[in-house]
């Protein structure tokens, strides 16, 4: 058992937690696996990027078609974080297998893991507040961090960041406090820095609950992006959606407005076909907590697999896209 007394969660602090094992994945993998750190959190943590692709070392970065794979950019939203380490693995363990499809997928695209977008909260999460959604931004510098503090960040990116005061907070003390400014939290700036660097195909940024796959624009109803028909054949219908069970939707038609998204700013910016799965709660009533149990968190990620498969094939000719729904771009 690891500290907490959790059976499979892991903080990223604790010994032979999550940061520990992002290491040993990088140094263990010289040939495929290049460790970046993209940025710091605010209270000093690495953020980390693992670049997965054949020859990871010697090829620039940003040389083949990307896939950005995050999770965790919400404290509290944990079964993101063991989804998304569950796909790292699925792709080293196979490549380490020789498996033909993905040693192809690995020669052809490069795949990015963010698998803990703000470590900060996500240590806070462990020690202190379940709960927690933000990062540790101390927002009245009282030195300490308490209810009030942390910029939500899925709403501090510089797209339509604060659009119309609608989908944001600027008030400090609630869950989707904006921020002072645009990509004001570093937590921010690391990922847009990816983003901007890499300029994905592809990307799921993964978060929980609800059983949605939400695309955008997140800022407002009815925009075109919600009409780019790869959107659906990668994410499918509510018939016939990418992850079972999941429905598929433009974000602010189906769940609600936001501004400063991640992937609105992914979408508008650098082009890419951006997701934000909204991951299930593994019993009914366990809404942010999902359990602490094996056997669901490992039947959560065996469902999001196809999908997440299914970006990575596409990216190898991203021209030439294919639906893991078999509806046609
Ligand atoms: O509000 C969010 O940031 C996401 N939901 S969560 O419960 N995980 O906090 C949803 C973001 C999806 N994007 C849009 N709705 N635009
Ligand atoms: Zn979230």
């Amino acid at each position: 058992q690891a500290q907490g007394g959790y059976n499979v969660y892991r903080s990223w602090d604790e010994p032979g937690g999550i940061r520990d094992e992002l290491n040993a994945i990088a140094q263990r993998n010289p040939q495929l696996v290049k460790r970046v750190v993209l940025g710091r959190s605010v209270q000093g943590r690495e953020i980390i990027g693992l670049k997965l692709t054949q020859g990871a070392r010697d090829v620039p970065d940003g040389s083949r078609p990307a896939v950005l794979y995050s999770s965790l950019q919400h404290a509290r939203e944990w079964i993101s974080l063991e989804v998304n380490r569950r796909m790292l693995h699925h792709f080293i363990d196979a490549w380490r297998a020789n498996d033909k499809e993905i040693r192809r997928l690995l020669k052809n695209t490069e795949l990015w893991f963010v698998i803990a977008a703000n470590p900060d909260g996500y240590q806070f999460a462990f020690d202190h507040e379940r709960l927690w959604r933000k990062n540790l931004r101390d927002n009245n510098g009282d030195g300490q961090i308490t209810v009030g503090d942390g910029v939500d960040p899925n709403r501090n990116f510089n797209e339509h960041w604060g659009y119309d005061n609608e989908g944001s907070s600027p008030d400090p003390a609630d869950e989707t406090y904006r921020g002072p400014s645009p990509a004001s939290e570093p937590e921010t700036r690391a990922l847009a820095g990816l983003i901007d660097r890499v300029r994905p195909r592809f990307q799921s940024n993964l978060h929980s609950f609800g059983e949605w796959l939400l695309y955008p624009q997140g800022w407002q109803v009815g925009t075109p992006d919600a009409d780019n028909p790869l959107y659906v054949a990668l994410g499918g219908t509510d018939a016939n959606p990418a992850i079972r069970g999941f429905n598929p939707g433009q974000s602010a038609d189906t769940l609600y407005v936001t501004n400063g998204e991640t992937t609105d700013y992914a979408d508008t910016n650098a082009g890419t076909i951006a997701y934000t799965p909204e991951l299930g709660e593994g019993v009914p009533g366990a809404g942010f907590v999902f359990p602490d149990d094996e056997a669901l968190i490992q039947a959560e990620f065996e469902k999001t697999l196809s999908f997440h498969l299914g970006l990575a094939r596409s990216a190898v000719d991203p021209d030439d896209p294919v639906s893991p729904v078999g509806i046609n771009a």
